[in-house]
């Protein structure tokens, strides 16, 4: 199988959260942000990464959509499986996957690349980051009036997320569903903001946690040799 992904989008994390949780071989295809499209959308018609191109005969070219991709997986290779076998919980993972996909991913993407833009800027100030940092922020409408609108949906699903994961270790039922992968994914760039990695440690717990489930190495921000996150408050 060959993943398509830009190697910094959350999307992208969470396709391989899945492939690294069933333990699918894969390559990977980094793209340019911008030339993407030319390889992109003659696959799907879409314009987003990732893409999934299985490879393999009897299966379908090319899979759009980081969802898309984990319901393909789930059908290619059941065990482990991440869907949940209690049809109402399986509904209720699927409900989260789609609300942190279509809602928190993007609020995600706007309070990370204000925070590159302004304070955060040291964290890479070449000007080949800060033009696709500027290029992001144009193109998704990043500024401080819907940043204000995203950071005030992000305070609502970390109270949510809190309640869940402080209840039981999972967000919904007993075991890992598509609903943790989605939001150890989506909300991973968060760590590298200090407001989010100081004042969310149990976030962080979680999303390192899941990371090592799905053998896939930890985010920026919460990788070995950076400061742990327990230690930081
Ligand atoms: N719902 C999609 C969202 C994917 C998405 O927004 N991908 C971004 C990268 S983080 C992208 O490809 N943007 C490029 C573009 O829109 O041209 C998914 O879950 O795969």
């Amino acid at each position: 199988m060959l993943l398509l992904q830009f190697s910094t989008s959350h999307y992208c994390r969470k396709a391989r959260l899945g492939l690294g949780y069933k333990q699918i071989n894969y390559n990977i295809e980094n793209l340019t942000p911008g030339l993407h499209v030319l390889r992109v959308k003659p696959l799907t018609g879409l314009q987003t990464l990732p893409v999934l191109l299985p490879q393999i005969e009897g299966q379908p070219n090319a899979i759009a959509d980081s969802t898309q991709i984990l319901k393909f997986l789930e059908t290619y290779q059941q065990e482990p499986s991440l869907f949940l076998p209690d049809h109402q919980q399986q509904t209720e993972a699927l409900m989260l996957e789609d609300w942190l996909d279509e809602s928190i991913g993007t609020a995600t993407r706007f309070v990370y690349y204000q925070y590159r833009a302004g304070e955060g800027k040291q964290i890479d100030p070449s000007l080949s980051s800060q033009m696709v940092i500027s290029v992001v922020r144009q193109q998704y409408g990043i500024n401080n009036a819907s940043v204000k609108l995203a950071t005030s949906r992000l305070a609502i699903a970390l109270e949510e997320l809190s309640i869940r994961w402080q209840k039981n270790d999972y967000l919904v039922g007993n075991k890992l569903s598509v609903a943790d992968i989605a939001a150890a994914a989506l909300l991973s760039p968060l760590a590298l903001i200090p407001q989010y990695h100081q004042g969310y440690p149990w976030l962080f717990e979680h999303i390192v946690q899941i990371h090592q489930l799905c053998h896939e190495p930890l985010p920026p921000g919460l990788s070995e040799g950076e400061v742990e996150v327990g230690s930081r408050e």
